[in-house]
């Protein structure tokens, strides 16, 4: 019996003549099936043909459908193979929604049927988008608790000042305020701070000076955005009057917002307790090693490279809602967090000191967290305590314009990089010297991540014997800076492969062939990096010669010269990118059936737009053969899932995913026995395949189903058995996996102007085991927009003399628009890794990791035939700042 579904579809937007995806599922090994259409009809007209198609002529009792048209997508089904009698059909449903359930014996070609599955490899439309696009999601705004008073902050004007007195009363006074409270509330309510578990020295080999956020600060602040009173009033804008309406008294100090000038003898200081601004510095590889290699080489190359700083923009804005129940004496907190269970374990372990089990957080729908929605932000602790003192709920929601000021950026360093090579090009060591700007207050571990834990893919996929780098962590009077889409990946990758093409500049190798005498090959896997990466697989060779191939690289010179008829300068870059994503650490998933043998399945990773619902459902259909429209899908719930680590580090497919294997496998155990009872068979002859539990070599089976019902009736139970049928995973791999590939990209500068167009953007990846391929697209388009985001137009920039953002806005800010980016090419080459069932590598990040390099490598290659001296573009590469290199080029 062969069981074909239709699931779902995405609705049609206004003006859409009818449904735009439609999606089945199939069961393999199965004689016939059965076609399930849930069709929503409305502004459909097009249905009864729709169903017609589908059925092959009967449309007898369809007269009460209106609407629905049929469009077969070129991937997926050819419709006339569907025009088959069907045995049986029946409909229900109301005037705006018909299920189609038809019974139809046989005979869909194999091929057919295999492009219909819903398993590992397909691509279904995503669960979650009907719900998004029909404005049904339920992000943090769309929470509204019954009698929830509103949180607005004062935040430092200045980028360093002593607060000499802060006056209250006028705020207090303004009919409407509940509450305004300041660094002294927080200091005499004892509210912790999350202490560092990471022990690094200062270079004088003092213990590393990491100073956390208190909440709200009393003596001094120390950036512009500090948050130092929080007014709680009826209303937002009654909140916003009263904190025009406290008086701060402050003593403007000299403040430093830039890298280098911050260690510059004599800056200011941003942490008296700190005089030169050193936190703390990290090294990874052997010195010795990589000085003798650049001492005995036959060339050293040596670069600065300088990565701006960029921050998040979500498209949700971040936020967070207080609330506390006297009763059960417990708080919940709803907010935009990427770990539930590790901002309950924060909250209640460090900064209120109670049992986790006081706590329930709840992060609904997400509108983009790419890393820096993590854990540590004071709002999440203050609008709980506020809560508590108020016995009413408090909401805070940051607006545009305060989330600059709000949340912690990412990236910023200066780093300096030495290449040694021998006289064939053979690359022989590598030093680095990194100079990152973590801003003001280091408030976990988490603020320093980018800073040390992605560096050992600094030498990318090239065999380079020696390696060292050093990272010297400087204070500055600039915001925190978090984790960000990477998270110190693409800041490596855009070291060696710029120093790469550098390199042969400087010495008159050809970029390709340089990169091909030194890159590891496939035949040395597993291979351990100099510095203590541990590459498990990869291809990385045929990757780069695949990516060339996609590029259309032979014919470059042909469009060279087209665009300079145009008077156009083109340049194409190069990168090959690799990366440690899924690091270990444990993630969970459960499976858990109810009596009618439905299923639900519950994740502690949360998804931000990844698409989770869709991939996990994928993955139980592929082990299990459940329907996923009979799968429910929850995460983001501390009280309702178990345990979770979160969604970071690209690591939720991997990890959590393995976790969801290891819980079907559980399943499918209990399920044999639970099966042998029930055919009367012994368990060892039991086989299950595809959702069903057969007795081997017999054609006796019955449904995965049927056994989750049998499971909670006793009477079907062998005595004594354990009823239920809910199985969870916890998985922790034994290393990283290294997701890999290579970025082409060709852009077209104009000479008068500087302006730069992205005409041409291609990538292979290799994520081993695709598990979603338009989703995983999408993530690689995602992920180079971000890094053109950065390589061409973002930044955040201080007034160095006030320390002032001067980019607060979007008039200011740029952000990449779709005009910023071309089509993107992606093609995978997938070599699945050992380390995980799945065979899955992690994929999230990839695509920001190779663009960054890939970008800049073009417009340096666009620019250098004038002339133009590589170090004088950095990112963002800006039209002023190629205008700028033209001219000095040329020498105006
Ligand atoms: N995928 C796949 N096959 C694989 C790996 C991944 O098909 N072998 C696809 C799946 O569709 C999966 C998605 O890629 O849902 C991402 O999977 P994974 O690499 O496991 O990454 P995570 O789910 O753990 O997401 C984290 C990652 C990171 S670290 C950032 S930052 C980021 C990113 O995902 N932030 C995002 N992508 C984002 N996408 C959106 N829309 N919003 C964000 O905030």
């Amino acid at each position: 019996m062969r069981q074909l579904r239709r699931l779902d579809r995405a609705p049609a937007g206004p003006g859409s003549s009818g449904p735009r995806d439609l999606m089945f599922s199939v069961l393999p090994g199965c004689v016939r099936f059965s076609l399930h259409c849930y069709a929503r009809l409305k502004g459909h007209p097009q249905a009864q043909e729709l169903i017609g198609a589908i059925a092959g002529g009967p449309r007898r009792s369809l007269k009460a459908a209106a609407g629905g048209q049929l469009r077969a997508k070129k991937r997926r089904l050819s419709w006339p193979a569907l025009t088959c009698a069907p045995r049986s059909l029946d409909f229900a449903g109301g005037a705006d929604d018909l299920q189609l359930s038809l019974d139809l014996s046989n005979r869909l070609p194999r091929s057919v049927l295999h492009m219909m599955k819903f398993g590992i490899g397909q691509s279904p439309p995503r669960f979650e988008d009907a719900r998004l696009l029909r404005g049904e999601g339920r992000f943090l705004n769309d929470r509204t608790l019954p009698n929830q008073a509103h949180a607005v902050f004062l935040r430092s004007p200045h980028a360093r000042a002593r607060i000499l007195g802060i006056d209250i009363r006028r705020a207090t006074a303004l009919p409407g305020v509940l509450a305004v409270l300041t660094g002294e509330d927080v200091a005499s309510d004892r509210l912790g701070t999350i202490p560092m578990t990471l022990r690094r020295k200062r270079p004088d080999g003092s213990p590393m000076f990491a100073p956390p956020h208190p909440g709200l600060v009393r003596d001094e602040v120390r950036y512009v955005g500090d948050p130092l009173v929080m007014v709680v009033a009826e209303s937002v804008e009654v909140a916003k009057d009263a904190v025009e309406r406290v008086a701060v008294e402050y003593a403007p100090l000299p403040s430093v917002t830039d890298t280098l000038a911050a260690l510059a003898p004599g800056a200011p200081i941003v942490w008296d307790q700190c005089p030169d601004n050193i936190s703390n510095v990290f090294e990874l590889g052997d010195h010795a090693a990589a000085a003798s290699a650049l001492a005995q080489a036959a060339h050293v190359v040596r670069r600065r490279y300088v990565i701006s700083r960029v921050y998040a923009h979500f498209l949700e804005t971040r936020g967070a809602i207080g609330e506390y129940d006297p009763g059960e004496d417990r708080y919940t907190l709803y907010a935009d967090v990427q770990y539930p269970h590790r901002v309950r374990n924060a909250l209640a372990s460090h900064i209120f000191k109670i049992p986790e089990s006081k706590i329930r957080v709840i992060a609904g729908d997400i509108g983009g967290g790419f890393g820096t929605k993590g854990w540590q932000y004071v709002e999440h602790r203050l609008v709980l305590w506020a809560a508590k003192k108020l016995r009413r709920p408090v909401r805070w929601s940051s607006d545009r314009s305060e989330a600059i000021l709000a949340d912690e950026h990412a990236r910023d360093n200066v780093t300096d990089a030495e290449l040694a090579l021998d006289a064939d090009g053979r690359m022989l060591g590598l030093r680095v010297c990194t100079s990152a700007n973590v801003g003001a207050y280091i408030s976990s571990d988490r603020n320093l991540l980018a800073t040390f834990a992605n560096v050992h893919t600094l030498t990318g996929v090239y065999a380079i014997p020696a390696a060292h780098v050093r990272v010297t962590c400087v204070l500055s009077n600039k915001h925190p800076t978090a984790p960000y889409r990477g998270a110190g990946r693409p800041e490596a990758i855009y070291v060696i492969e710029r120093l790469i093409d550098d390199a042969a500049r400087q010495l008159g190798f050809d970029r390709i062939a340089l990169r091909r005498a030194n890159i590891i090959p496939s035949s040395a896997m597993p291979y351990k990096n100099a510095l203590g990466a541990n590459y498990d697989c990869g291809e990385f060779a045929d990757n780069m010669g695949a990516a060339l191939r996609l590029a259309n690289f032979h014919s470059f010179p042909e469009r060279l010269k087209r665009s300079s008829e145009r008077n156009k300068l083109r340049g194409l870059g190069i990168a090959n990118a690799i990366e440690r994503a899924a690091a270990p650490g444990f993630e969970f998933g459960e499976i858990r059936f109810n009596p009618k043998g439905g299923a639900m399945v519950l994740m502690g990773t949360k998804s931000q737009g990844q698409g989770h619902e869709t991939i996990f459902r994928q993955i139980v259909h592929e082990r299990l053969g459940l329907d996923p429209a009979d799968i429910q899908y929850i995460d983001g719930d501390t009280d309702r899932v178990a345990f979770g680590m979160g969604t970071m580090g690209s690591r939720s497919t991997v990890i959590g995913g393995t976790a969801l294997w290891i819980a079907a496998d559980k399943v499918i155990a209990k399920g044999k026995k639970i099966a042998a009872h029930l055919l009367e068979a012994a368990s060892e002859d039991i086989v299950f395949a595809e959702g069903r539990f057969g007795i081997v070599g017999t054609d006796r089976a019955i449904t995965i189903k049927e056994v989750a019902q049998a499971a909670f009736q006793p009477g079907k139970l062998p005595p004594g058995f354990e009823g239920g049928l809910y199985e969870t995973g916890t998985f922790s791999p034994a290393q990283d996996t290294f997701p890999n590939g290579c970025h082409v990209c060709e852009v077209e500068v104009d000479p008068e102007t500087g302006a730069v167009a992205l005409v041409a953007y291609s990538v292979v990846d290799d994520v081993g085991t695709e598990i979603n391929p338009t989703g995983l697209k999408g993530q690689i388009h995602g992920g180079v927009a971000q890094g053109v985001g950065q390589a061409l137009l973002e930044r955040v920039a201080y007034d160095p003399d006030s320390g002032q953002p001067v980019t607060g806005s979007f008039m200011d800010y740029a952000m990449p628009r779709a005009d910023t980016t071309c089509s993107i090419k992606a093609e995978s080459r997938p070599v699945p890794t050992q380390l995980n069932p799945l065979g899955a590598k992690g994929a999230g990040e990839a695509g920001t990791v190779g663009a960054l390099p890939a970008v800049i490598n073009a417009v340096i290659d666009a620019l250098v035939p004038l002339g133009v001296n590589p170090a004088d573009i950095e990112m963002p590469a800006t039209s002023e700042r190629i205008w700028a290199a033209i001219r000095n080029a040329r020498g105006r």
